[in-house]
């Protein structure tokens, strides 16, 4: 289709929804108000405090807890269908339990939701994305098997609560980074590093626990509230670095996002085999008398597999892979890198934006949707995160090259029979990037951390959003002006 002027513009399917998302601890702030407990983030910032850039903590955040209306006028001027945002679960449940509920944490979810509503935004909700109550982490967190009660307990009260007005849930969040990161390495809370081990007992435990939660809804409330749940994992694309590179590639993509897409989207479930092999190998060569890789019983094989309504992907890199079975040098030594044997980079070639490992490749999300169509069976696709970085200031050049060429690949996709059916742009604003601190900005709008109302400002991409919105168009040519007023 071509424009008045001459340009080629594509169209979105009628149906595809449009939003953006953020996520509690990034942008809440309230870390001790009103009966709110302590978490695992608030417990990392204040006591490893510069582990995180700046010394940056979640403290005060974007004020968002205060800010809410704001935050809803912010959608509106977007013209946004539906806005993704997460649950504190130690703001609700103080206590970890539902023994006792903080009315005060739910009044101000209520008030977020009803304020969204009454201008006709879904209210699209994650169960956990990161900010896991301290006291469970003294128990060991998604180490522990518990886990599973836990985190079902807590969902069953969230869909008691809410969930008579939201029909989109997301369990957890990209577990990839809350085992790999958070267990095996030290970027996240609880920054356990005990590599090679702990990254899967979290895998094993939190896929069991989506699983649950995934029944319980389907089975309890489904009925009469009438939504969808499913997971979120995080996908970069892992093209190999030379022809004869494809198989590690392949192993990479099969452990960073095979662990959790295979049990649940495959026909046969469980951990990917290569994953299986792989490890148990390992293992046995350096001595365990078991695959450090927990099983799953049959039971919990099929308790898992089907477990989602659609594929929830957050998306916003690519890397070059190569075959490397002395990584780090350290042959010999248990963890998750030297299970895997692969290396991966940037090519210095690629487009960079405002943070270190997210270069943009907007090839590599058509691969991926392709990869998924065809691993998968062709699932529905929500794409609950995709975005890329800026410093300070109103013009995002980068951002609205970014936005405009990773929507056009996924028009492509969608063209060759992807079921896209959601998409989500990180972020509303900027936020705690978690260890970038206030550094790397993802939003639309751009917060003023100096002021103490936290002042929201749109971006020249959030001109761009709005018009994509409103217009349902890409226009590749289309030059947002962040001078503009922004209206509603
Ligand atoms: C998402 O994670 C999160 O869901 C969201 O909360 C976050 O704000 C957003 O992305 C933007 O980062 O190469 O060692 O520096 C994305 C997961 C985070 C995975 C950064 C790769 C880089 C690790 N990615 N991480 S490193």
């Amino acid at each position: 289709k071509i424009d008045n002027s001459g340009h080629e513009v594509r169209r979105f399917p009628d149906s595809l929804l449009f939003g953006t998302a953020t996520a509690s601890y990034q942008v809440e702030g309230a870390w001790n108000e009103d009966g709110k407990s302590e978490n695992i983030w608030d417990r990392l910032t204040h006591t490893q405090p510069c582990l995180v850039k700046n010394c940056d903590t979640g403290d005060i955040a974007d004020n968002s807890y205060y800010n809410y209306r704001r935050d809803v006028e912010m959608m509106r001027e977007l013209g946004l269908d539906f806005y993704r945002f997460s649950l504190s679960w130690s703001r609700v449940l103080p206590t970890s339990f539902p023994d006792q509920i903080n009315e005060a944490g739910v009044n101000y979810y209520n008030n977020l939701i009803n304020e969204m509503l009454k201008y006709n935004i879904q209210p699209m909700i994650t169960l956990y994305h990161w900010d896991l109550p301290q006291k469970l982490q003294e128990l060991g967190g998604w180490a522990n098997p518990h886990i599973v009660d836990w985190f079902s307990d807590y969902s069953r009260v969230m869909f008691e609560l809410f969930g008579d007005r939201v029909k989109y849930w997301f369990t957890i969040n990209e577990p990839r980074e809350v085992c790999y990161q958070g267990y095996a390495g030290q970027s996240m809370a609880p920054a356990y590093n005990i590599s090679g081990m702990a990254e899967y007992l979290c895998a094993k435990n939190l896929l069991v626990a989506h699983a649950k939660v995934y029944h319980m809804y389907n089975e309890e409330y489904r009925p009469t509230q009438g939504g969808l749940v499913g997971i979120v994992l995080s996908a970069s694309w892992f093209e190999p670095e030379n022809e004869g590179d494809e198989e590690a590639a392949e192993e990479l993509r099969q452990f960073e996002w095979g662990s959790f897409a295979h049990p649940i989207f495959s026909e046969s479930g469980d951990f990917p085999p290569v994953m299986k092999e792989k490890i148990a190998a390992k293992s046995a060569a350096q001595g365990f008398l078991r695959s450090r890789l927990p099983e799953f019983t049959s039971e919990e094989i099929d308790l898992i597999k089907g477990s989602s309504d659609f594929f929830g992907l957050n998306h916003y890199t690519t890397n070059l892979v190569y075959r490397n079975d002395t990584v780090n040098g350290m042959y010999s030594s248990v963890s998750y890198y030297d299970d895997i044997e692969v290396g991966f980079y940037q090519s210095t070639e690629w487009p960079e934006t405002g943070a270190t490992w997210l270069k943009m490749v907007p090839w590599g999300f058509y691969k991926l949707l392709t990869k998924i169509r065809e691993d998968y069976n062709n699932p529905p696709v929500f794409i609950t995160e995709n975005g890329c970085a800026s410093r300070e200031g109103l013009d995002d050049d980068t951002r609205v090259t970014y936005y405009k060429s990773y929507l056009d690949v996924m028009l492509d996709a969608i063209e060759d029979g992807s079921d896209v059916r959601v998409y989500t742009a990180w972020s509303l604003m900027d936020n705690f990037e978690w260890l970038e601190g206030y550094y790397d900005r993802f939003g639309l709008y751009e917060v003023d951390y100096e002021s103490s109302e936290r002042t929201r400002t749109p971006r020249k991409s959030a001109f761009l959003y709005k018009e994509i919105l409103r217009t349902r168009t890409l226009d590749m040519h289309f030059e947002p002006d962040a001078t503009l007023p922004m209206t509603i």
